[in-house]
């Protein structure tokens, strides 16, 4: 049925059959099928629907998960088989959407598909960006940033025909509407909307990913977070960000309208989460809306409140939007005494001003307008929860203790287990039976064999069969030589100095040293980096330039390269995470306690049998929790001690550096001969001195315990099968950061959708 099905799109289309066709065709003919399929998926409907509001939605390659939410994924896979065809091949084909930066885009794409998988109605909003985050490439031993476009002629958008006037101070743009279905496990489907607008140009972009920031009607969507280190970058930041909300509003209004509820009950039938601070101007342009449309304005501020919620993904002050009122007075000046007004009545009712909206210094805190005129405030995990209510919006929590709640995060199942580890989702299956797909608790049940040796051998014959996988992929990819018989120890998220690479860098100069000084490890080691900074981010272009330096020291001598490998791909994406994970060794969870709000890659490591090394920051706490001291390898100074450190500054890294003779040669060596005649010595000065001198996310504080943790994994990696079992409870336990529960959860105290 499905054979014929896809030899007849082949046939018409390029006059050929399964096995003289082309991946690129073979893709292109899955996708109208899957399109086809999810035209006739029945649409989740219900009285009440959440939008999930968001300027990134890091979807990743939608093909295999489609097929695999759709159920026809083993059916396809095998029909290409028996044509000398690899599905994984044809997937290669596929570009990928990479609309978002990291975690918190990813965070919303794993949603989606758990809203949908668990048959609630709630459609994404977001914005449909022509380039996805930059693609990087290296040269000269540093990241370059170059365009990275994803749309093609064929691919998952639907024009929807659907568009809006969206009013500027100057001028009016009209959107256009695409969407993306998203189709749920075995469920029916909801949508994607991202809004577009037809005035934009790419011919504008020049050298790199520069382009004209002035010229809003040709660049408006042309960009993910464009630079916005400068004023042009800032203002087409806003300019984004109102059209994503004026939009997504007018949208959910129109919605509202057509299945004629009352607008006045707006929260019986609409939850609105803002995910982070970049959306939240619907709150005033949900007001303004509904005062437009005859509603008196206190009624409509008691409408919104009721209707939006947030969620909170950082406490670094840096990331906590604050928009100058001159600037929204330049985008939106209509939302403006909106703004204003919410203001004033926020200062009659407290004095804190701590708690106001719009700063002395004119600066709209658009956290605290969430929080104001919202109801619900979420972090995203139990530390990160207590950290925003004790310390960071405590004078919030002091006024509205029953708005504050913690929603810990979640990843799909879906993609991080079934889809990228086939062999490991079988091992699973074989123990325990299928149940965990829909009911991710289930895997609690392989504790039953955690002492049994068939299971474990099995499990490490798994894993040595992922290493083998990536190794052949990168080979393939990147002319990256691996050994899979080495222990793979793998850092991959954004480059950021609180996520600490530079402290990974710095065990990789210890360990480079110890094997020149003739301590040689048992098993190889191989040092897997995977990070983009961001273009204006100095620092840590430093960091990922010291990383490559040390990737060319190591690979380059013949004493320590059988001993240790230290690789940085390139353009760490979704797809390759794919490749990475479930690879993996070693996850290295390193940030410097109280600063990863939860992270998620903690989650699909230990989902994939990896041990984390790390830090008791974000969910790796919860992670500790779950598997026991004896699962996880834990190290550093905790959140109190590091908020402490801050609050009494009494840190101070030129301490450690000159006490500590240790310390002090490993930061040396950045700026030894043999690193300055690879890397470039302004760089490699550059990092060496912010090690010393500032330091500010405090790399040689944790510094010798990280070494010593990482030691100890190291050294118990020996004994196999005591290491097969950590892997083993770390995968029985893996169920809590199911997205399914999260999102229950989310429905639960915050949405109640039927
Ligand atoms: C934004 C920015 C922008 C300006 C420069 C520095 C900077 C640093 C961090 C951020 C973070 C933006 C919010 C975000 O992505 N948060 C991540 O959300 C994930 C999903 O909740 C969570 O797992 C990560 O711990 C959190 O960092």
């Amino acid at each position: 049925m499905l054979e014929n099905k896809i030899k007849t799109i082949l046939q018409d289309r390029y006059g050929k059959d399964i096995e003289s066709a082309g991946n690129r065709e073979l893709y292109e003919t899955l996708l109208l099928l899957v399109k086809e399929r999810l035209q006739e998926t029945p649409k989740i409907s219900g009285d009440k629907k959440v939008y999930y509001v968001s300027a990134e939605f890091l979807v990743g390659k939608l093909l295999s998960n489609n097929l695999i939410n759709l159920g026809i994924y083993d059916e396809v896979n095998e029909i290409l088989k028996k044509n000398h065809k690899c599905l994984a091949q044809v997937e290669e084909a596929e570009p990928e959407p990479s609309l978002g930066n990291g975690g918190l885009g990813r965070l919303a794409a794993c949603f989606l598909d758990s809203i949908a998988t668990l048959g609630l109605c709630g459609d994404g909003i977001g914005l449909n960006y022509h380039m996805g985050l930059f693609r990087q490439v290296f040269e000269n031993h540093k990241q370059k940033e170059v365009p990275n476009p994803w749309i093609e002629k064929e691919g998952w958008l639907t024009d929807t025909g659907i568009g809006f006037e969206v009013p500027f101070k100057d001028f009016t743009l009209r959107s256009k509407l695409y969407d993306i279905d998203v189709c749920g496990y075995n469920n029916g489907k909801n949508k994607l909307h991202l809004f577009d607008v037809e005035s934009v140009d790419e011919s504008i972009i020049g050298d790199g990913i520069s382009f004209d920031k002035h010229d809003i009607s040709r660049n408006l969507t042309l960009f993910l977070y464009p630079d916005d280190s400068d004023r042009a970058g800032n203002l087409l930041r806003i300019y984004q960000q109102y059209f994503m909300v004026s939009n997504g509003a007018q949208f959910i209004l129109k919605e509202c309208e057509e299945k004629g509820y009352e607008l006045r009950k707006l929260h019986e039938h609409v939850a609105v989460q803002i995910n982070d601070t970049h959306p939240s101007m619907i709150i005033p342009e949900l007001i303004r809306l509904l005062v437009q449309k005859q509603i008196d304005f206190n009624e409509a501020v008691e409408i919104v409140s009721k209707t939006c919620a947030y969620t909170n993904h950082t406490i670094l002050a840096e990331a906590l939007e604050k928009w100058p009122l001159v600037d929204l007075e330049q985008v939106a000046p209509q939302i403006v005494p909106i703004i204003k007004e919410l203001d004033l009545r926020v200062k009659g009712r407290f004095q804190d001003p701590k708690t106001a909206i719009i700063d002395e210094q004119q600066r709209v805190h658009m956290a605290h307008m969430d929080i104001h005129y919202g109801y619900s405030v979420n972090g995203v995990a139990a530390l990160h929860t207590e950290i925003l209510k004790s310390s960071e919006l405590k004078s919030f929590y002091d006024i509205y203790p029953e708005k504050f709640n913690n929603k810990t995060n979640g990843i799909t199942f879906r993609r991080w287990l079934l889809h990228c580890n086939k062999e490991l989702t079988e091992w699973i299956a074989g123990l325990v039976g299928e149940g965990f797909k829909k009911d991710a608790a289930v895997l609690e049940r392989l504790l039953e064999y955690a002492d049994n040796d068939g299971a474990l051998k099995a499990l490490l014959e798994v894993k040595r069969q992922k290493k083998t996988d990536l190794s052949r992929y990168l080979k393939e990819t990147q002319g990256l030589v691996l050994n899979p018989d080495s222990i793979f120890d793998i850092q991959i998220k954004r480059l950021h100095e609180y996520k600490r690479q530079q402290m990974n860098a710095l065990y990789v100069i210890y360990k480079y040293l110890e094997i020149k000084n003739g301590k040689k490890p048992k098993t190889p080691i191989t040092i897997i980096f995977g990070a983009k900074a961001a273009p204006a981010y100095r620092i840590a272009k430093d960091i990922i330039h010291l990383i490559l330096c040390l990737q060319e020291l190591v690979t380059s001598d013949p004493e320590v390269a059988p001993y240790l490998n230290v690789v940085m791909v390139e353009n760490y994406n979704v797809t390759m995470a794919e490749h990475l994970i479930p690879a993996c060794d070693i996850s290295e969870q390193i940030s410097l306690a109280s600063k990863e709000a939860s992270g998620t890659g903690n989650m699909k490591f230990m989902l994939n049998g990896a041990v984390t090394l790390g830090t008791e920051d974000g969910a790796n706490v919860e992670i500790h929790e779950l598997v026991g001291d004896d699962n996880i390898y834990i190290f550093g100074e905790s959140s109190e001690q590091v908020i402490a450190h801050y609050e009494n500054h009494d840190y101070r890294a030129s301490e450690y550096y000159i006490n500590d003779e240790q310390i002090r040669m490993l930061v040396n060596f950045i700026i030894s001969p043999e690193m300055m005649k690879i890397g470039d010595p302004y760089h490699l000065l550059q990092i060496h001195a912010e090690l010393i001198y500032k330091d500010w996310f405090m790399t040689l504080l944790d510094l010798k315990a990280y070494i010593a943790a990482k030691e100890k994994a190291y050294a118990d990696y020996e004994d196999r099968m005591a290491w097969s079992k950590k892997m083993l409870v770390n995968i029985a336990k893996a169920g809590y950061f199911s997205s399914d529960r999260t999102i229950a959860d989310y429905n639960h105290d915050i949405w109640h959708l039927d």
